[in-house]
């Protein structure tokens, strides 16, 4: 590192000291914390990007939301030149440099790090950092901080797309990188347009919808509200009424939202007996979430949710239909010897009647731990990868090669075989791959694929839903003295440290027909989380409350 970079992250890195006494880490999506101490942090994740956007030669983006957490809390998370998560072998940095305790510290271990990394910091090239934040007030001020950070790195440029969805930025880091157009704007009308074609290639005779049929959306009083306002205009064949869009005063994540609607099962704020039957979903504060949901009664806030699982399973059902349809021999020879390859990808979180209810399909299914870059990751394995966390972040990844081959087929249907069912089967599928995020799981672009099938097959939010019934289900939190005294294995399935409590849990769990638990550290919140199945609500809520009493017992404080 020269003379002019060194002192340069001297006196830049002097205006962001570390807050007293805490240690953040860079966890499953990110840093995240209160908002009143995270000026160092994100300052320093400016100077990181700045780094990675070198070392890779591409545009690195950097997104500052805290998601579905409260509105007082941010955080900042890196988009690889792909669009995806920052590459799991640059976190260890993360951490690291967050935790330097002055400007000299701090400059040793970028110059240590540079040095084992090869990377040349004499600013030749120039590189660009693209930068978006949700709409927590203190976005802007930490903004201004990672604009600090990536200016103290010689040749890095930071460019500020303002307020955007989680998704939007990771779809316009991946673009610029491929050299596609990457505007918001472009956004929409990609989103737009392939929704469009889905919806011109359904059947004649299967959407059955009129304009009346609409569909209502929680904003989450966050930024995916703002932004629908604006794409629904650009939409033909749907009508979206968007509630919590924020700007009638309430409050980021507050009663409302993918997180709040899915975690408790009741209806967002703003939704009542009005809205009973109707075909409703909720967007998490950045919009990477999406859940639907129908209000159940006129006289209670009850909700049937339906989740992230159920989207998969639409997804997966969908995707299945038409790639039996391109392999059929009927019309036209088009069983080339390509097989292409399906994997479904969840968590442990996922409803286990969901999973059967896959496997009946004979999909393959694949668990990992929990935290998308890990389902991302299995998920881009295969030649069409669908992965969900129950939550509802998920999306669907394609092959590059798979791509080629569609293409290729589509050219070849176009000349022998137009208008055929495997050549919209195949058009399907490549507006598919077009509307879907293929960087991250993305609200609105799932919801726009959700609204697109549910017209292609006819079906009702009812009739989707009972596709499969849910195991109840319950989901508890313990505070502990320290949460990473527990340890997993088997995609969180087990626990392997410490010694005892997964035989205790099993006993519990015994006592239940069709019971399932298992308990994990949180890679967000310092508690350890407790999730039970099994035939019955009670049965469910109990053996939830008995193993969250027990770990209480072996690791809490006592006081849960
Ligand atoms: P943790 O706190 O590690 O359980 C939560 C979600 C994850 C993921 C991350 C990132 C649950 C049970 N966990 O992680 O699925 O979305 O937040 O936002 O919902
Ligand atoms: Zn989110």
């Amino acid at each position: 590192m020269n003379e002019d970079q060194r002192s340069l992250l001297l006196s830049s890195s002097s205006r962001f000291p570390p807050p007293q006494g805490v240690k953040l880490s860079y966890g499953t999506a990110g840093f995240r914390a209160d908002a009143s101490i995270l000026q160092s942090t994100v300052y320093r994740v400016g100077i990181l990007a700045a780094l990675r956007a070198v070392k890779t030669q591409s545009v690195i983006g950097l997104m500052i939301t805290a998601s579905h957490n409260k509105v007082s809390d941010n955080g900042i998370k890196v988009a690889d030149p792909s669009g995806g998560m920052l590459s799991q072998d640059w976190e260890p940095f993360a951490d690291t440099l967050a935790s330097a305790r002055d400007p000299q510290q701090l400059v040793q271990l970028i110059t240590e790090f540079v040095e084992n990394e090869k990377i040349t910091l004499d600013g030749a090239k120039s590189v660009e950092i693209l930068l978006a934040r949700d709409t927590r007030p203190s976005g802007e001020s930490l903004l201004e901080a990672a604009k600090q950070g990536i200016s103290s790195i010689i040749g890095a440029v930071a460019l500020d797309m303002g307020i955007l969805t989680t998704p939007t930025l990771h779809w316009m880091v991946r673009a610029r990188n491929k050299g596609a157009k990457a505007s918001e704007m472009d956004y929409f009308e990609q989103l737009s347009s392939s929704f469009r074609c889905l919806v011109d290639l359904i059947p004649s005779g299967s959407n059955t919808r009129n304009e009346a049929d609409k569909l209502v959306v929680d904003g989450a009083n966050g930024v995916g509200g703002e932004k629908l306002e604006i794409l629904k205009k650009m939409l033909s064949g749907l009508v979206i009424d968007v509630r919590n869009s924020g700007k009638q005063g309430g409050v980021l994540n507050e009663g409302v939202g993918a997180d709040y609607v899915q975690k408790e099962k009741v209806a967002p704020s703003g939704f009542g007996s009005q809205d009973v039957g109707i075909r409703c979903c909720s967007l998490d504060g950045d919009a990477d979430r999406l859940v639907y949901f129908i209000v159940a009664s006129t006289s209670s806030s009850k909700i049937e949710l339906v989740d992230g699982d159920k989207i998969l399973s639409l997804f997966a059902v969908f995707i299945k239909e038409q790639l039996s349809i391109l392999n059929k021999k009927r019309d036209v020879n088009v069983n080339d010897g390509y097989q292409c390859c399906l994997g479904i990808v969840q968590t442990a979180y996922a409803n286990g009647a969901s999973t059967d209810y896959l496997k009946q399909l004979g999909l393959e299914v694949i668990f990992t731990p929990t935290g998308v870059k890990y389902l991302h990751e299995k998920a881009a394995q295969y030649d069409i990868g669908i992965y969900f966390e129950a939550n509802g972040h998920g999306t669907i990844l394609f092959s590059e090669q798979f791509l080629c081959w569609l293409e290729a087929k589509i050219t070849e249907f176009s000349d022998v075989a137009k208008g055929s069912e495997p050549h919209k089967a195949a058009m399907r599928l490549l507006a598919v791959t077009k509307l879907i995020n293929q960087a991250v799981g993305d609200a609105l672009s799932g919801m726009l694929l959700v609204e697109a099938i549910l017209q292609h097959m006819g079906w009702s939010i009812e009739k989707w839903n009972e596709l499969y019934h849910d195991l109840p289900s319950r989901q508890l939190k313990v505070k502990v003295v320290d949460r990473t005294a527990v340890v997993t294995a088997n995609a969180e399935t087990v626990v392997a440290k410490p010694p005892g409590i997964q035989e205790a849990i099993n006993a519990e769990t015994a006592k239940y027909p069709r019971g399932r638990c298992f308990i994990r550290p949180s890679g967000t919140e310092d508690v350890i989380r407790v999730y039970a199945e099994a035939s019955t609500e009670n049965a469910a809520d109990s053996l939830a409350s008995s193993v969250a009493k027990l770990v209480d017992q072996k690791l809490g404080s006592g006081t849960s």
